[in-house]
């Protein structure tokens, strides 16, 4: 099933120049950037964004980086993108992560990870509409109806 997902690249990676170096495994892999943006969150953006984790023990080191720099959100679209993103990202922990993911290859720690990627459909749908209004996203001949 196509699907779409939310990606984000994390402050420390685009710090160290790798926002190109990413999208590139995201194509690399089928999966097509339908919307994209460069945003800096307030803390309190980033405290709505992960309302998920507030009560984990990370919760405020999480939202205090994820506040600190610029981060490159993303919509991918593709088949099964939900799982094939998870897959390509590689698992939380970069330590834990395949080789060859992305987290193993660029993440710093099990927090500065590099990126994010939406987990389940219910998730991506929020974690898409907290980000992008419909008429950003790109659609199949959407030319007309997604300007003006
Ligand atoms: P995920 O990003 O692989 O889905 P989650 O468990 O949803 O992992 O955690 C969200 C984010 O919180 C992680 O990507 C990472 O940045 C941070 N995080 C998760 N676990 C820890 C931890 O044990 N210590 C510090 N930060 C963590
Ligand atoms: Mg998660």
């Amino acid at each position: 099933m196509v699907e779409r997902t939310l990606s984000i690249i994390k402050p420390d990676a685009v710090a160290r120049g790798l926002i190109g170096e990413i999208l590139k495994r995201f194509e690399a892999a089928g999966l097509k950037l339908v919307a994209v943006k460069l945003l800096h969150l307030s803390p309190d953006q980033a405290r709505a964004f992960y309302a998920v984790h507030r009560e984990r023990p990370f919760f405020a080191g999480l939202t205090e980086y994820m506040s600190s720099g610029p981060i490159l959100v993303s919509v991918l679209e593709g088949e099964g993108a939900i799982s094939r993103n998870r897959e390509i990202m590689g698992a939380t922990d970069p330590a834990k992560a395949a080789a060859g993911t992305i987290r193993r290859e660029w993440g710093k720690d099990v927090e500065k990870n590099a990126v994010h990627g939406s987990d389940a459909p219910e998730t991506a749908a929020w974690e898409i509409a907290f980000f992008f209004k419909p008429d950003e996203i790109h659609r199949e001949g959407g030319r007309q109806e997604a300007r003006g």
